[in-house]
């Protein structure tokens, strides 16, 4: 079995458990004491994990997450499981106005992130969305600092290389001023050095121009003016 193949064959398993498992496992066997509570007997565990995997049995081996290699041709099983990891997060955005909202993060093995938010009573119109440095919000949302920038780079779209891990853009809020948004980004992982784990979302009072609207500040925050609301991400179990 290819590891994109181990990968998805226990598709079943993740979902049952990866919830119970620290974000940096990566490999598992029937006697893992990282089972969910209440833990099921060895017994009752080990067909299930058997039956998912071709009968193949288990045995934990050192291995780091794939950057997975296209091997779809490579159908023959190992005996060797690679769990991709769900991890999950969620940051509740507050600030001094009516603006308030949710965003959700996952994010499967080292692969992107998904961002979901929904944000209301904002004015119609975009609306500068990033992650900044930091989880701080005892003065407000103006304590999260500046832009999450790990590659000191300058301020640019999401697109862009040349950005900091923190730019998502805008979001766009509709006449009755509710933005719903969903972003998929490789830059704000839920764990390893980069994490945005304990950063915040800022949502901005004005539309942020993505370095390149020529004002003085569009290279550092896209001139995306005042702090609207922001919420710091936090980890949120998995399923
Ligand atoms: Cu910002
Ligand atoms: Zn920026």
């Amino acid at each position: 079995m290819s590891v994109r193949g181990a990968y998805l064959g226990i598709g079943l398993l993740q979902t049952t458990l990866a919830a119970a498992m620290p974000a940096q496992t990566l490999l598992f066997s029937a006697s893992s004491p990282a089972l969910p509570h209440p833990a099921p007997p060895a017994s009752s565990a080990r067909p299930l994990l058997r039956s998912a995997l071709l009968g193949q049995p288990f045995r934990c081996l050192p291995f780091s997450f794939p950057k997975v290699a296209s091997s779809a041709s490579s159908t023959a099983a190992r005996p060797l499981v690679v769990v991709a990891v769900i991890k999950k997060a969620v940051a509740v955005l507050k600030g001094n106005s009516d603006v308030e909202g949710v965003v959700t993060l996952v994010q499967e093995g080292d692969g992107p992130t998904t961002v979901n938010a929904r944000v209301t009573g904002l004015t119609p119109g975009l609306h500068g969305f990033h992650l900044h440095e930091y989880g701080d919000t005892t003065n407000g949302c103006i304590s999260t600092g500046a832009h999450f920038n790990p590659n000191k780079m300058t301020h640019g779209a999401p697109e862009d290389e040349v950005r900091h891990a923190g730019d998502l853009g805008n979001i766009v809020a509709n006449s009755e001023g509710v933005a719903e948004a969903t972003k998929v980004d490789n830059q704000i992982p839920l764990s390893g050095p980069n994490s945005v784990v304990g950063r915040a979302f800022v949502v901005h009072e004005l539309e942020d121009d993505l370095g390149k609207g020529g004002h003085e500040l569009s290279l550092t925050t896209g001139n995306a003016g005042g702090r609207l609301a922001c919420g710091v991400v936090g980890l949120t179990p998995a399923e």
